[in-house]
């Protein structure tokens, strides 16, 4: 298998075990998200958001916190792999960087750089769908900080997400196999539009990777 389970280690938090892709484009992928199947659920409030929920051998989510600490110690690049559901069809999105702010800031959302051609080099490209994301804090069913003033996004939406009015992206939405489309189904709209997706995964990695550690292939 291109991919195994690996152990993350940080001064600021216990060990985690998290899914690793040692595989594309030279490895060194942690990845902060996975959705499988329906294993774990993601409705979950900003409190469980913020730690680690799942499993790494199934879907989980890394935690806001942690995400926020792998991203501030150094820059970090950001790769999404999805399969939709009804064809099996797979595509990438790259971003050059991806950083998570800390509790304070609410866990807001940096991300630019999306990089075509990066996604081009591992197949189909999946599309910009974090760019109306970018700057916007995290919104949960209990705290809302989206910018749409008459409701909660990541109730229309289902998901917890970096919701603005409100998103392009949906891949916290609940993981069901009943629905196929639709503004709560787990998709990716400049790819697929709302059409559900079969697996997500999204990879960090640091932008300048040293091949010197266990990863490296000689
Ligand atoms: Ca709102």
């Amino acid at each position: 298998k291109s991919t195994t389970k690996c152990v993350l280690n940080n001064q600021t938090y216990k060990t985690l075990q998290v899914y690793c892709n040692f595989l594309a484009d030279g490895g060194g992928w942690t990845a902060i998200q996975r959705r499988l199947g329906p294993d774990t659920s993601f409705d979950k409030t900003q409190r469980e958001f913020q730690t680690y929920f799942g499993k790494a051998t199934g879907s989980y989510w890394l935690g806001l916190s942690n995400i926020n600490v792998l991203t501030n110690a150094v820059p970090q690049s950001l790769l999404v792999i999805l399969i939709e559901r009804k064809t099996n069809s797979k595509a990438y999105a790259f971003y050059d960087y991806f950083a998570v702010s800390n509790f304070k800031e609410m866990y807001r959302l940096h991300v630019s750089g999306y990089n075509r051609q990066k996604a081009l080099a591992f197949g189909k490209e999946a599309g910009d769908g974090l760019q109306v994301s970018n700057g916007m804090q995290f919104t949960t069913k209990g705290e809302d900080r989206d910018w749409n003033a008459l409701k909660n996004c990541a109730k229309l939406a289902n998901s917890a997400w970096w919701h603005r009015n409100c998103t392009d992206a949906n891949l916290n939405a609940e993981y069901s196999l009943r629905s196929s489309y639709g503004k709560q189904t787990l998709y990716w709209r400049p790819w697929k539009k709302m059409a559900a997706l079969k697996s997500v995964e999204m990879f960090i990695r640091p932008k300048q990777l040293r091949l010197s550690g266990p990863n490296k292939k000689t």
